[in-house]
């Protein structure tokens, strides 16, 4: 069984609920839910100009593989409506693939770890806050590289842990 870590965001309709409809989606594909972190509410990065996001991060564990579980997740993103007419823009609801073990795949449509991880305040604060110790294959501690970010827009807890 491998140990997946996946970073959930919302910022069109009702955040709250996409978020935790993906987390359910998510086990009936399979996917088995070990830990959630708690909701975070987050400034949009990329395109600034857009509604705030509620942003999570989940570990999974399965037997499948990195490209069943990018199947496993664009089958929830497609059944909760996901719309982007805008690179970085409002989505209904995004799921990203951080971690599969500590496996790097570089394939088309998948690379392993996410490769803006890293740089991603909505993601290191609620991966460290279910995996304190963990570690970005390929670049190190996601703490340290947390703790390298300008201390600005911090995430703003407003439920859980878990959140679902
Ligand atoms: O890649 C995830 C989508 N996304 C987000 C997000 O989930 N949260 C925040 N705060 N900003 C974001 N910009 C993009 S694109």
């Amino acid at each position: 069984m491998a140990r997946i870590y996946l970073s959930l965001g919302s910022n069109l309709g009702d955040r709250r609920a996409m978020l935790r409809r993906a987390c359910e989606l998510l086990r009936r594909e399979g996917l088995h839910l070990v830990q959630a972190s708690s909701l975070y509410e987050t400034e949009p990065v990329g395109l600034t100009n857009q509604p705030a996001f509620l942003n999570a991060v989940v570990e999974f564990q399965s037997g499948q593989s990195p490209l069943e579980v990018l199947a496993a997740v664009q089958a929830v993103e497609g059944a909760l409506g996901r719309q982007r007419s805008v690179r970085w823009g409002p989505r209904t609801l995004d799921v990203d693939i951080l971690l599969y073990d500590d496996l790097q795949v570089d394939e088309p449509g998948l690379r392993i770890p996410h490769p803006r991880m890293h740089e991603r305040r909505f993601v290191l604060v609620p991966l460290l806050e279910i995996a304190p110790n963990a570690a970005i294959p390929g670049i190190g501690s996601a703490r340290a590289c947390l703790d390298a970010l300008d201390p600005q827009d911090q995430p703003v807890r407003l439920a859980g842990p878990p959140f679902c």
